[in-house]
């Protein structure tokens, strides 16, 4: 056979099994940072962080190849990429949803020019010739204490990014924390504009002699967990402690999650996520992995019943390039929003993407007028077996 056809096979080969290889829905894991975007800290006890940062005209600020390094313990990655991947703002007198990552975006024009004071003893990053990031390391209080003589206070690596959107300011603010774990929040400022002549659907504001309008904020999260040297096996596990009838013991219940799923919170049965690798331990064998904890229970409500997206807190799904954004998400080849994105796909041993619905109530109070003091919702992803004791 001709040398130059077999060489054509071959390269038809390759093409081929590169584009099997693309549709099989695994996030490269080689993915590079731009020149100036990474971002790594090592505290004074030899933990660290390293990561990456983008802005995106509708997410704002996206991190990605987020790495934590324990005292004594190699450098191992707990996530690919963690956006907001949509805002749903729902007003309580029925007026129009709006879709702000999507309809406005947080990148942009949107995402605000910060100065040098709010970022104190921090570091600003530019993006198109604008600081628009903050990188800053503060005390975070103590990591523990037991008696006097054992105690540690414990620093932080914080960065934050802020964007205005019809007048309402939201702050994305990441913390991670010397012990490995991470805080998330979005916190909500700016001016409350909205005006409704119902007094049942908001506040009455007796300084300017209005009602403003109470809403709702639900945010998504995408949190792509890449949990250690390979991104395609981590394994999704369900962890109750379930009272008994008289309430007088608890029994833990651990369920591998095989399949994609909707689910929510159940703080009475203490229901949990935690994103392990398949494969990889601590020294004392266990499966390193990372927990959600929600802080904002108080705040979590369903959302119009017309909205399927509205009706979890939580949704777990395989990695599908396509799915960026939980609501509005486009479909020239993709489910138009999180609940179809959970489709029945095997979730165990795969790369994994973990939705997250934090929602947020917002009664108006004079003191908001204004600007509108910043309203936080938080949540925790926490490491569980990292390291196999506390090693600071
Ligand atoms: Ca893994
Ligand atoms: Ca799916
Ligand atoms: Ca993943």
């Amino acid at each position: 056979m001709n040398k130059n056809i077999i060489k054509a096979g071959l390269t038809l080969l390759i093409l081929t099994s590169l584009l099997i290889s693309s549709a099989s829905f695994a996030r490269p894991n080689t993915s590079s940072c731009a020149a100036g975007n990474t971002i790594s800290k090592t505290f004074s006890s030899g933990a660290a962080w390293d990561l990456c940062w983008e802005v995106r005209d509708e997410e704002g600020v996206v991190l990605s190849d987020i790495h934590y390094k324990a005292v004594g313990a190699t450098r191992k990655k707990v996530l690919g990429e963690v956006s907001l991947s949509q805002i749903q703002t729902e007003y309580d007198d029925g007026s129009a949803d709006q879709f702000l990552v999507t309809d406005f975006g947080l990148g942009g024009n949107r995402l605000q020019t910060l100065s040098p004071s709010m970022c104190e003893g921090g570091q600003l990053h530019e993006e198109a010739g604008r600081n628009v990031l903050c990188e800053v390391t503060r005390a975070n209080g103590y990591i523990y204490r037991y008696r006097d003589e054992v105690r540690r206070q414990g620093s932080k690596l914080e960065i934050l990014s802020a964007s205005s959107i019809n007048s309402r300011e939201f702050i994305l603010r990441w913390s991670f924390l010397e012990n490995g774990t991470i805080e998330t929040g979005v916190g909500i400022t700016g001016q409350f504009t909205k005006t409704t002549s119902d007094s049942k659907a908001g506040w009455t504001v007796t300084s300017e002699n209005k009602i403003s309008t109470s809403f709702t904020d639900h945010f998504f999260w995408r949190l792509d967990f890449d949990i250690g040297s390979s991104n395609d096996n981590d394994v999704v596990e369900q962890i109750k402690s379930i009272p008994s009838t008289d309430r007088l013991t608890k029994t833990k219940q651990t369920q591998t999650i095989s399949s994609e799923l909707a689910a929510s919170f159940t703080p009475a049965n203490k229901k949990f996520w935690r994103i392990r690798d398949q494969s990889e331990t601590n020294n004392a064998n266990q499966p390193i992995s990372y927990e959600m904890v929600m802080l904002n229970y108080g705040q979590q409500s369903k959302g119009n019943s017309s909205y399927p997206w509205l009706k979890n807190d939580v949704y777990i799904t395989t990695y599908n390039a396509c799915e960026r954004f939980a609501v509005n998400n486009p479909t020239n080849s993709c489910g138009s929003n999180v609940s179809e994105f959970v489709n029945s796909q095997n979730t165990n041993a795969k790369d994994i993407v973990v939705w997250y619905r934090l929602v947020h109530h917002t009664l108006p109070r004079d003191e908001d007028f204004s600007p509108a003091a910043v309203q936080w919702s938080n949540f925790i992803l926490l490491p569980r077996d990292w390291t196999s004791t506390n090693k600071l």
